[in-house]
């Protein structure tokens, strides 16, 4: 391991077993079904989503970075920070155009450590010099493994991708809140997050022509049947995205063909889907800059800065705490 990375596990062994066993026993028995977006991302889904940021229909990540390609600089002398801080890292793709604006210090914070491991290893060969740390926790509910800041200045902390949209609005004030509390008066908040636009974009996008999103969806009943020794066939279900007017949201749901009876013999449950039942796996939520200036003001954040792409599809936002 190169000297200038450090990792550190915040997770308890079997962590992801058990919130897999809890996340299916509760949200299999919810009326309607639901699971949570972060089951996707076994080895398969990664590359699955991968494979998603490159299709014709799937605009966000190639929005997000033509802001961060054209605006890096900008964005970053805005904070007057030199150490950045990544929840939700993944590959650190597209962290890099932060880091080339004079970082010294990195730090990144997500579930996966095989992906953590990777990233941080590849960034380090690449940055000689700057302080690569990995720490291996969840973003929700661990932000205070995230290190203080040192004496050289502030910590601007990025969440990037549009992830925050998989939170619903009462787990984006507690995790808004949470970010605030652990704030110092010269740390900076950037958050990337999709816009509200027409339907006609909005739903193509993860509803694909070449089906890698219906794959990316179904895959996660891969990962209950791996997890929890359970007999979901893809068959029995199809993939449904569907634009939530009220809610500003994307859906994501798997409906049941017909009558189906699953066992997943690791929570000693049997399942029935009625046919044209569905289980909700993901919610993407969409922003107006009015909606996350409300939100971010309750959390105690105030507006530092507001980027978009050419086609204002996708947003990055900066935020200072509020004095
Ligand atoms: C990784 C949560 C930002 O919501 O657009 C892509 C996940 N789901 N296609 C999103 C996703 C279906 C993605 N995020």
């Amino acid at each position: 391991m190169p000297a200038d990375v450090t990792f550190t596990d915040h997770l308890p062994p079997h962590h992801a077993a058990e919130a897999l066993r809890r996340d299916a026993a509760r949200g299999l028995t919810s009326r309607p079904k639901v699971l949570p977006p972060k089951w996707f991302y076994d080895k398969t889904g990664s590359e699955l989503f991968d494979r998603i940021t490159t299709l014709p229909e799937y605009y966000p990540t190639r929005a997000e970075r033509e802001i961060l390609a054209t605006r890096a600089a900008e964005i970053v002398a805005a904070t007057g920070c030199r150490t950045l801080v990544e929840l939700g890292s993944g590959s650190s793709e597209k962290t890099r155009l932060l880091l080339d604006q004079g970082m010294t210090g990195y730090v990144a914070l997500d579930v996966s450590e095989d992906a953590l491991r990777g990233a941080c290893h590849a960034l380090a060969a690449d940055y000689p010099g700057l302080a690569v740390s990995g720490v291996c926790a969840d973003f929700e509910t661990q932000l205070h493994t995230v290190p203080d800041g040192g004496p050289d200045g502030g910590r601007l902390v990025v969440f990037l991708g549009g992830t925050i949209g998989n939170l619903d609005p009462a787990q984006r004030a507690r995790f808004f809140g949470d970010l605030r509390a652990r704030l110092g008066p010269r740390d900076r908040f950037l958050l990337g997050a999709d816009l509200v636009k027409s339907p006609d974009v909005l739903v193509p996008a993860y509803d694909d022509a070449a089906g890698v999103t219906a794959a990316f969806n179904h895959n996660v009943l891969d990962v209950l049947n791996k997890g929890l020794g359970a007999d979901f066939r893809h068959e029995d279900f199809e993939h449904v995205a569907l634009w939530d007017a009220g809610n500003e949201w994307i859906e994501m749901r798997l409906r049941a063909v017909r009558d189906v009876l699953v066992g997943l013999p690791a929570i000693d449950l049997v399942v029935a889907f009625d046919a044209g039942e569905e289980m909700r796996t993901e919610i993407s939520a969409k922003f107006r800059r009015e909606g996350l200036e409300r939100e971010l003001a309750t959390a105690g954040l105030s507006p530092a800065g507001w980027w978009t792409d050419g086609e204002a599809r996708f947003s990055l936002s900066l935020w200072s705490p509020t004095a």
